[in-house]
């Protein structure tokens, strides 16, 4: 194994991946941010955006799980009585026209058991990998992620998944601050803007990779 070429550095910083301390971290692959019916597809956003990335990440979803690393899944949700939804968060969900915890297509939206909550089949987690669930942006917030990371002996993380310039850079830099030396996957990630999506890829590489650094899939695969 190498290290990755990745832009700023050659990731990770200190040498080559080491699988035993890498966790691949695969970031609110759900209905409701990818599927038909979804919270995003109800905001009225483009779903070929948020889907694009789907096939490179099962690449990387199964090379991943052939070196043994450790994988985690991240759902963004509430609680079925809304306890854990900020009044700001719900109120500004109704006005683009898709109030959090109430009943679209796939069931209540964004609300934990509901069908459009659930991680799509591509890329749904095997019995064993951990899923952790999250009322925020960011994986860290409110959940015991940074306790499940520290216990594996994991220092580094490939972060995958919707979208790039919310839940993923959000997370990016939730870990960041944490120690955890980061690497987006700039092909498995994706957003409801295009723009938004490039840009947030650019501001890690910024001040000497502010937040670690950006690689595509093909380029972890052959490190790997
Ligand atoms: C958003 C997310 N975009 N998973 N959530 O609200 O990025």
């Amino acid at each position: 194994m190498t290290g990755v070429a990745a832009d700023p550095y050659t990731w990770p910083y200190d040498g080559d991946v080491d699988p035993a301390r890498t966790a691949l971290v695969c970031i609110d692959w759900q209905t409701d941010f990818c599927g038909e019916g979804g919270y995003v597809d109800a905001m009225g956003y483009d779903l070929a955006l948020t889907r694009a990335p789907l096939q490179p990440t099962m690449r990387v979803l199964a090379a991943a799980r052939s070196h043994g690393m450790m994988v985690i899944h991240t759902r963004e949700g509430h609680q079925p009585d809304l306890s854990d939804l900020p009044a700001n968060k719900r109120w500004r969900s109704g006005r683009i026209g898709a109030e959090i915890g109430t009943e679209g297509p796939c069931g209540r939206i964004l609300v934990r058991g509901e069908p459009g909550w659930e991680i799509v089949p591509e890329v749904a987690p095997l019995p064993g990998e951990v899923v952790i669930d999250k009322p925020g942006k960011g994986a860290f917030y409110a959940t015991s992620l940074d306790l499940v990371l520290r216990v594996a002996g994991i220092t580094h993380l490939l972060l995958t998944g919707i979208t790039t310039d919310v839940c993923v850079h959000t997370t990016m830099r939730e870990a960041n601050d944490r120690g955890y030396e980061c690497l987006i996957l700039s092909d498995c990630t994706g957003a409801t803007d295009p723009d938004n999506h490039r840009a947030a890829l650019r501001m890690v590489t910024m001040q000497g990779g502010v937040f670690g650094a950006v690689a595509t899939s093909d380029a972890l695969l052959a490190a790997l």
